[in-house]
């Protein structure tokens, strides 16, 4: 690659030399890449190397979407795509494949699988210091995370409105294991600074939690410019607005990509068990199916011999991002019944359970969609 090439708009969008590489086969049927940075129904803004378009999706695609009865399918904020430029149009022709997505189910059925964005790095989670700190709720976001792929950060927000934060950050710092805690204010600015350390120019964070907890007012202070529009929160239940709508990504200064998110509500299914089953389903499944070949009925998989586990981690059948994904699961839970309370613990293991029922559930649905 030259260096006339690595200064085009779209590398600074994070397109990589690797990424062009694979773009080879579509380069050749005259197709140029292009990143979503907003999804609004079906129409997107998309960027090229000749600047910000409008986009939509060719008949083809829309056809073969819907024949594979898979939402997944279709562009969301985040994604390359190779497009065909045609006048001031751009035709989303193909989705190229996707290094991390967040995903939702909107109905509980596998064809209904939604993907809400793509290709992100890190995962900044942001709860409000103000209201109430609801753990069980990060603790999902924390799961969402990290079957994605992204990276996750917990951004604890509105320091200034706190008086006394530090019982409440070691809380948060109890159920984090090791995922940075960052507690941030925009009022008086502390934390930007080290927000801003952990976010590397090229690469994409995306903003996820409830709405009113202050994402866009972040994203503003970042870009330095009143990119997103922000809205008060009520004063009787201190909740959101909903002024957030839709999906949108931004090149901020720095390098750095945000994408800002509306809050929880309109993603209100990953909150919900199906929505983590979901989440977890091949994950768990896959796991439970290798662990049957292990030789001991009670093998940790830890240095055991004769482990199916092990064994699938080395020889590539089980993805080492997913095996930390789940045994981060078995932590929390191990970690739920340490807990003074018993019920609570009791009630974590009822929830997991029942997580764990319907990813299988899940998965045995998309089996036979997919069969
Ligand atoms: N005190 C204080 N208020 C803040 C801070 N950051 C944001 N706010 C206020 O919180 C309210 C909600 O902020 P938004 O940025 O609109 O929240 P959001 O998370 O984007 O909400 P949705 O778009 O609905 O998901 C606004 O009134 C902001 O001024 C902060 O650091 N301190
Ligand atoms: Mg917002
Ligand atoms: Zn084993």
């Amino acid at each position: 690659m030259t260096q006339k090439e690595t200064l085009t708009l779209l590398s600074s969008y994070g397109w990589s030399p690797a990424l062009q590489h694979d773009f080879e086969p579509y380069a050749a049927r005259g197709l140029v890449p292009a990143r979503v940075i907003v999804q609004q129904r079906n129409l997107y803004r998309l960027v090229t190397d000749a600047g910000e378009t409008e986009g939509r999706i060719s008949g083809l695609f829309r056809h073969e979407a819907a024949a594979a009865f898979d939402l997944g399918a279709y562009p969301v904020t985040g994604d390359w795509v190779a497009v065909e430029l045609k006048g001031d149009a751009a035709v989303i022709a193909q989705v190229l494949p996707r290094a991390t997505a967040f995903t939702r189910m909107a109905a509980g059925t596998a064809k209904d699988r939604q993907v809400v964005a793509a290709n992100v790095d890190m995962a900044l989670l942001a709860a409000s210091l103000n209201a109430d700190l609801n753990l069980r709720r990060l603790e999902r976001y924390l799961a969402t995370a990290y079957e994605s792929g992204a990276a996750p950060v917990i951004l604890l927000t509105k320091a200034d409105a706190c008086d006394d934060p530090e019982p409440l950050i070691a809380q948060v710092e109890a159920i984090a294991f090791g995922v940075p805690v960052l507690s941030v204010s925009v009022r008086t600015g502390q934390g930007l600074d080290a927000l801003s350390a952990l976010l590397a120019p090229g690469k994409t964070a995306v903003l996820l939690g409830s709405s009113g907890v202050g994402k866009s007012t972040l994203v503003n202070a970042l870009a330095g410019v009143e990119k997103m529009a922000t809205k008060a929160i009520r004063e009787d239940d201190a909740h959101g607005r909903h002024t957030t709508t839709h999906r949108e990504l931004i090149l901020l200064p720095s390098g750095a990509l945000i994408l800002d998110t509306p809050g929880m509500r309109e993603l209100a299914l990953w909150d919900a068990e199906a929505g983590l089953a979901a989440a977890f389903a091949e994950t768990t499944v896959q796991i439970e199916e290798i662990a049957q070949g292990c030789r001991f009925r009670d093998c940790a998989h830890d240095r055991e011999p004769g482990c199916a586990v092990r064994a699938a981690l080395a020889d590539g059948t089980l993805d080492p991002d997913r095996w930390q994904s789940f045994q981060k699961l078995q932590r929390e839970l191990a970690h739920a019944e340490r807990k003074e309370d018993p019920l609570a613990a009791q009630a974590e293991r009822k929830r997991w359970a029942a997580v764990h029922k319907s990813a299988r559930a899940w998965t045995k649905t998309k089996r036979e969609i997919d069969d």
